[in-house]
C-alpha cells in the first residue's frame, strides 16, 4: 500500500492527536476508473486533532506521487474560480503597490494548474511563472504561454526558480505533508527589497464544520486549517502572517498573508484567533459535534435516492468533483441509484466515478438522459450549475448541510 500513518502534528511536532472521526475506508477521489475494477484499492479517512496546536489532520498520507502524477482536475472549468482568480490577482497587486515602488512584479505559483490564476496576474502586469506537478497540466499551461517548471515543491525545484516578489498557493497546502520546510523554501526566494509576501489560499475548517462538509475530507486534504496553528507555525518559521481575509471559493475558505520582512500586522488576524476560541474550535466538543453532525446526511442520501428510484425518477449528479466522488462513497451509493454524472472536463469523461462506478458523461448527456432531479455534487458552484441546467425543468439536490430538495 502506498501510504504512510501520521504520527506527530506536522505543524508543531507534537506526538499529542486525538481520533475525532472515521469514515471507513474508500478509494481515492481522483483516481478515475477506465472500467469497473472489483479490486479498487481503499485506503482509511480517519480525522485527527492535535491538542497542543489544534490542527487538524488526516491519520494517513497517499503518497503523492500516486495522487497527482497525472491529476484531471482542470481549475479552469469553472467560471466562478476563473472569477476569484481576476479578483485575487487585482487585490494582491494593490497590496504589493501600496507596499514597494516595484514595475512588472514576479509572481510564482506553487500547484499552478492549467495557469488559471497565472493568466490573470499577467494581465496585471506581472512576470509569472508556475510550478506544477502534474504532467498533462504543466504541459497545458506551457500551451497557453505561461512557463511552468513540471515538478513538486521541494529544494530542487526552488532551486530552478528565480527569487520573486509574490508566491502564491491556492489549494495545494492542505496537500502537503512536509509545510514546513514548503513555507521555508518559499521564504527564501521572497526578495527584500520589494517586502516579498506569501500568500496561500486554503480552505477554512470553521467553514467545514459549519457547512457540514464532511465530503471535503479526502485523501489529497491531509490537513484542515484554523488560522491558530497557523499563526503557530508560521511564526515560528520566521514568516509571520500579517493578513488574512474568509474567502467564499470551495464552500469558505482563508486566503494568509505572511512575509518575512517585518509588515505590521493587520487586525484581521486577531479578530479571527478571537472568533476561533470564542466559536470553540480550541475544544473537544466542538469535533465531537461535527463528528456526530454528519450521520443524517450519510442515512438521508442514500434513503432519497432509493424511494427515487422506487417511483421510477431518474437521477443524475452534476459535477465529478473529488468531494462528490468522496460523498458518494461515504453515503454507499452505488450505481444503480445514479449511473450518470456530468462533467465538463474533458479529461474526467467516459471514465467510472471510484467506488460508486457512475460514468462521467458530458453536458450533452442532460439531453438524453432528462433527468428528474439534478445531485448538485459540486455544491460550492450551486449558483452557476443550476443556471446552466434550469432549462431542462429538473429539480435539484443538495446533499450538504442536510439533505435538501430545490
Ligand atoms: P470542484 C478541488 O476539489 C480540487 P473538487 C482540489 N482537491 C481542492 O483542493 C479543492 O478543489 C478545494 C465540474 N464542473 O472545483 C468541474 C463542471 O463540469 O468543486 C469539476 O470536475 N461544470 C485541488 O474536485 C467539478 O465540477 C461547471 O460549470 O471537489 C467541480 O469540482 C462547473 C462549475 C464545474 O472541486
Amino acid at each position: 500500500m502506498n501510504y504512510k500513518r501520521v504520527t506527530k502534528c506536522r505543524a508543531c511536532g507534537s506526538r499529542n492527536l486525538v481520533k475525532y472521526l472515521d469514515l471507513g475506508e474508500v478509494p481515492l477521489a481522483n483516481g478515475l476508473q477506465e472500467s469497473f475494477d472489483s479490486s479498487i484499492e481503499k485506503y482509511p479517512i480517519e480525522m485527527l486533532a492535535c491538542i497542543e496546536c489544534h490542527l487538524s489532520m488526516l491519520s494517513v498520507v497517499v503518497s503523492p506521487e500516486k495522487l497527482y502524477t497525472n491529476y484531471p482536475y482542470h481549475s479552469s472549468v469553472s467560471q466562478t474560480f476563473k472569477d476569484h482568480c481576476r479578483a485575487m490577482a487585482v487585490s494582491i497587486k494593490s497590496i504589493l503597490s501600496e507596499k514597494s515602488e516595484i514595475k512588472n512584479p514576479l509572481v510564482i505559483d506553487i500547484a499552478s494548474n492549467d495557469g488559471c490564476l497565472l493568466k490573470e496576474f499577467k494581465a496585471e502586469g506581472f512576470n509569472v511563472m508556475g510550478v506544477e506537478p502534474s504532467k498533462n497540466l504543466a504541459a497545458e499551461a506551457e500551451k497557453n504561454g505561461i512557463s511552468t517548471v513540471d515538478d513538486f515543491w521541494h529544494e530542487d525545484s526552488a532551486a530552478r526558480i528565480p527569487a520573486c516578489d509574490v508566491i502564491t498557493a491556492t489549494n495545494v497546502f492542505a496537500h502537503v505533508d512536509d509545510i514546513r520546510t514548503f513555507v521555508k523554501l518559499a521564504k527564501e526566494k521572497l526578495r527584500l527589497y520589494s517586502k516579498g509576501m506569501l500568500v496561500i489560499e486554503v480552505p477554512y475548517l470553521m467553514n467545514m464544520f459549519e457547512g457540514n462538509q464532511f465530503d471535503t475530507i479526502y485523501h489529497e486534504h491531509l490537513s484542515y486549517f484554523l488560522l491558530g496553528p497557523l499563526v503557530a507555525m508560521f511564526s515560528d518559521l520566521g514568516c509571520p502572517i500579517f493578513r488574512v481575509e474568509r474567502i467564499p471559493i470551495h464552500g469558505g475558505g482563508i486566503r494568509i498573508y505572511s512575509s518575512p520582512w517585518g509588515y505590521e500586522e493587520d487586525p484581521s488576524v486577531m479578530k479571527l484567533l478571537c472568533e476561533e476560541r470564542d466559536k470553540g474550535y480550541y475544544e473537544a466538543e466542538t469535533y465531537d459535534r461535527f463528528a456526530s453532525g454528519i450521520e443524517s446526511v450519510v442515512r438521508d442520501l442514500p434513503f432519497l435516492l432509493f424511494s427515487l428510484l422506487e417511483k421510477g425518477k431518474k437521477v443524475v449528479g452534476y459535477g465529478a468533483s473529488a468531494k462528490g466522488i468522496s460523498l458518494l462513497n461515504y453515503c454507499d451509493i452505488e450505481s444503480r441509484y445514479m449511473n450518470v454524472v456530468i462533467d465538463e472536463t474533458p479529461d474526467k469523461q467516459g471514465k467510472l466515478t471510484p467506488g460508486s462506478n457512475a460514468v462521467i458523461a458530458p453536458f450533452s448527456q442532460f439531453e438524453i438522459e432528462k433527468p428528474d432531479y439534478i445531485l448538485l455534487l459540486a455544491w460550492n458552484f450551486s449558483k452557476e450549475l443550476i443556471e446552466k441546467t434550469k432549462h431542462l425543468g429538473a429539480k435539484y439536490i443538495i446533499p450538504i448541510p442536510t439533505v435538501t430538495i430545490l
